[in-house]
């Protein structure tokens, strides 16, 4: 079992999207969003490796409703699956997009020995920070916490129920151990899709803790 206060050699903090737009008055707002962010600056001080995830769209993504002239939260078939579809968020480059002033301040922007940004593709949105929506578009971070004798992942950030979701699955079925912590993160929660989310998590063998 990982050990928030003290981590292992190879035990890596994975923030994920504590982005601008994910907080309350942003594009896409996750409840809560911004209350994670001192706890996870505070969970981080421990950790020697820490990578964030940047949410990062160009305008005419396949995930936004606006492209398809939909409503915001719909779903749509897409060519790789089912796709939820929303309001426009984390345009690259566009003020929302930023990270949380509090993660800047905190220093995690500079520490972070990784930024990660996915779902720039068009055609092909990105939840997970290992996979792409088709699950099998690779982002190079398994290859990366491999070459790096990373074996353990704590996950934090935004949101619980989609990005920070597939991403913990997608490490426990890349070899990776997993672990949320759920106090440092926040749902959007829409369909019952937070508890379908802790259920997967916990049936996929993803350690859940928490660190207040
Ligand atoms: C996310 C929906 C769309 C997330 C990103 O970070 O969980 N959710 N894009
Ligand atoms: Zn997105």
């Amino acid at each position: 079992m990982i050990d928030l206060n003290n981590p292992a050699d190879g035990d890596v903090l994975i923030v994920i999207d504590p982005q601008i737009d994910f907080c309350p008055g942003g594009a896409l707002a996750v409840p809560g969003g911004d209350e994670i962010m001192p706890l996870v600056n505070r969970i981080a001080e421990r950790f020697a490796h820490v990578v964030l995830t940047q949410d990062w769209h160009p305008r005419n993504q396949i995930s936004f409703a606006s492209t398809h002239g939909a409503e915001p939260f719909s779903t749509m078939t897409a060519p790789y699956g089912e796709q939820v579809l929303w309001p426009d968020h984390c345009v690259q480059g566009s003020p929302g997009a930023d990270f949380h002033p509090l993660i800047k301040s905190g220093g995690l922007v500079d520490r972070a020995e990784v930024i990660l940004r996915k779902g720039y593709n068009p055609a092909v949105d990105s939840y997970s920070a290992f996979f792409e929506n088709d699950k099998t578009t690779a982002t190079g971070l398994a290859g990366y916490l491999r070459d790096r004798r990373l074996t353990r992942c704590v996950f934090v950030g935004l949101a619980l129920d989609f990005c920070v979701r597939y991403s913990a699955e997608d490490a426990v079925s890349e070899g990776f151990e997993a672990m949320v912590v759920t106090d440092a993160a926040r749902a959007i929660d829409m369909n019952g899709s937070l508890d379908a989310a802790m259920l997967a998590l916990r049936t996929q063998g993803v350690a859940l803790a928490t660190a207040a």
